[in-house]
């Protein structure tokens, strides 16, 4: 069963309250220093986005040693954080700028290229659909890109600011991911954010 009404009002704040970018593999803990250095709960530098298409990633063990570290580098010579050849593809040159929202969904160009999707297509973005199921439960369904990384956060207090992981990220390997929510039950409000996160 679909309460309507309930789902409206909290759809609004579930769209208040999402955030869509790079994040660390766990943000529920994470600084941000400046705009491009990530580290995880255990204060490990897990991500550096130095800008002009370049990126590190850190991969730990489970006793912190340093597993592996990947340099992505890819042309973008507007600095504008993406990718050269996609821009070309998508907009036949380089003047997009990332800021502005070329097919109106909602979501920026830079947003559309971090999602994995279609930055000239209004019916293509990142967008979730909240139910209330009829046993109290809250479930999510949003759009997926196969080989991007979600996670899910959520907290019953916006002034809380703890944010609480639905789930482990995960890469997806479809077009349509969803998310039953059995902690959610009893809650009278509940706020959700949805991440792209960078591989592992
Ligand atoms: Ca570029
Ligand atoms: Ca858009
Ligand atoms: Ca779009």
């Amino acid at each position: 069963m679909k309460l309507n009404f309930y789902r409206h009002q909290v759809a609004t704040a579930l769209l208040a309250g999402m955030v869509l970018g790079l994040a660390p593999t766990n943000p529920s803990a994470w600084a941000h220093v400046g705009a491009d250095y990530y580290y995880d709960a255990g204060g490990r530098l897990t991500y550096v986005n130095l800008g002009g298409g370049k990126s590190i990633e850190y991969i730990y063990d489970s006793s912190s040693n340093l597993l592996r570290k990947t340099v992505t580098v890819f042309a973008d010579s507007d600095t504008d954080q993406m990718n050269d050849a996609w821009e070309q593809h998508y907009f036949t040159g380089l003047t997009r700028t990332g800021a502005a929202d070329f097919d109106n969904d909602g979501m920026s160009d830079l947003n559309e290229y971090l999602a994995g999707t279609d930055p000239t297509d209004a019916q293509s973005l990142l967008q979730t659909t909240l139910l209330k199921e009829g046993g109290g439960h809250y479930s999510l369904e949003w759009p997926t890109v196969p080989g991007k990384r979600y996670l899910l956060q959520y907290k019953n207090d916006l002034n809380s600011p703890t944010w609480t992981n639905a789930f482990d990220p995960f890469t997806a390997t479809s077009t349509q991911s969803s998310f039953y929510d059995e902690s959610s039950t009893g809650a009278t409000k509940r706020f959700y954010r949805l991440f792209i996160v960078p591989e592992t």
